[in-house]
């Protein structure tokens, strides 16, 4: 059986960027043909200034309403990646593996480097290397499939890479995985800046919707969203890329196609209307099954999180000893 593993990682309240690109699919059709692992990727969250209190709320939230979305525990693993020692322990032999260059070529580290330098803070180093751990997380359950929004292509390529690189060095060790994306909406973008990504993690705005804003709130948002200077409904995204994300939006929440969607509409109006009307709709359940988990203090999701761990850690544990063994550690005990 195929295995799958992706992850969310707790930066901030999760999106609809994340939702479309990512946790939908896991829901809809990953976790019925694999054997699908899901983490809250917490480590990756300390790679940028943090609120320890914040990133621990921010961690069971996200398992909450990866739950709530449908993720079902009795077909797919759900677990958090700091209670699976595996993963780090498997990163340092793949740092040992990644060169410096190829890491510092990461479009993620340049980005997020250049706008903590610029606001005066220093650079941890861990925003160089968390791309290895990614390797890990993925590498160490032997996965076939990452399914992932397209602003993570990158890094799958990147352990890609690793993964030949160390079977070809120390012998066959691990799967060589790919990423899979969404037919549309791989890549949300913000409403308000459709140029650029809708992230968990920017600057809160109009522009970024959430999975838990009320219905008013995303209503409001998305009729705000910035369109284009023409009054023509084209699906381009370089000519008309506010128009284009609306579109790709309301195909993704309708299940059509966001070339022909555009045919059938006159007024950038009516396909704001509609898309708001999809988003709400597309979110009304994942919101009131969130609200339900969490009124029962959080023990159900603390329990799911403790057998995914316990899963989890049984399935890595082999594939990281026969690594620790194939590059020449001798074995404990
Ligand atoms: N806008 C998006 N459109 C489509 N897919 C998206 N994903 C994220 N944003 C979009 C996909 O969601 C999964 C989890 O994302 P993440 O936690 O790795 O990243 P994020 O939500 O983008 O959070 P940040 O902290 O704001 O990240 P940065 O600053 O790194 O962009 C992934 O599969 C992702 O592709």
């Amino acid at each position: 059986m195929k295995r799958i593993f992706s992850g969310i990682k707790p930066t901030g309240h999760l999106t609809l960027g994340n939702y479309l690109g990512a946790l939908r699919r896991w829901v809809e059709v990953d976790q019925h043909r694999a054997d699908a692992l899901f983490s809250v990727v917490d480590l990756h969250a300390l790679t940028v200034e943090h609120d320890p209190a914040r990133v621990r709320r921010l961690s069971r939230q996200a398992a909450a309403l990866m739950l709530a979305a449908g993720l079902d525990p009795e077909r797919c693993t759900v677990f958090v990646q700091s209670h699976v020692d595996a993963h780090t322990r498997l990163s340092y032999l793949l740092e040992c593996t990644a060169t410096d260059g190829e890491l510092r070529r990461m479009i993620q580290y340049k980005e997020k480097g250049t706008r903590a330098r610029a606001a005066g803070q220093s650079v941890r180093l861990s925003l160089l290397t968390y791309p290895v751990l990614m390797a890990a997380d993925i590498l160490a359950h032997g996965t076939d499939e990452v399914p992932v929004g397209e602003d993570q292509t990158q890094h799958v390529e990147l352990t890609r890479d690793l993964a030949l690189r160390f079977n070809q060095r120390y012998g066959h060790v691990f799967t060589v995985p790919r990423a899979t994306h969404p037919p549309v909406a791989a890549r949300v973008m913000d409403l308000q800046d459709p140029t650029s990504k809708m992230g968990k993690s920017h600057e809160p705005g109009n522009g970024i919707v959430y999975l838990l804003d009320d219905p008013d709130t995303t209503r409001k948002k998305v009729m705000r969203a910035v369109t284009d200077s023409g009054s023509e409904v084209r699906y381009d995204r370089e000519e008309s890329p506010g128009v284009t994300n609306l579109l790709e939006i309301l195909a993704a929440c309708s299940g059509g196609d966001p070339a022909e969607l555009a045919g059938a509409y006159r007024s950038y109006g009516d396909l704001k209307r509609d898309t708001a009307d999809a988003v709400v709709e597309l979110l009304r359940p994942v919101r009131e099954r969130h609200a339900e988990l969490a009124s029962d203090g959080g023990g159900y999701v603390d329990e799911v999180l403790r057998a995914g761990a316990e899963r989890a850690s049984a399935l890595a544990r082999p594939r990281v000893d026969a690594a620790y063994a194939a590059v020449g550690l001798l074995p404990a005990g």
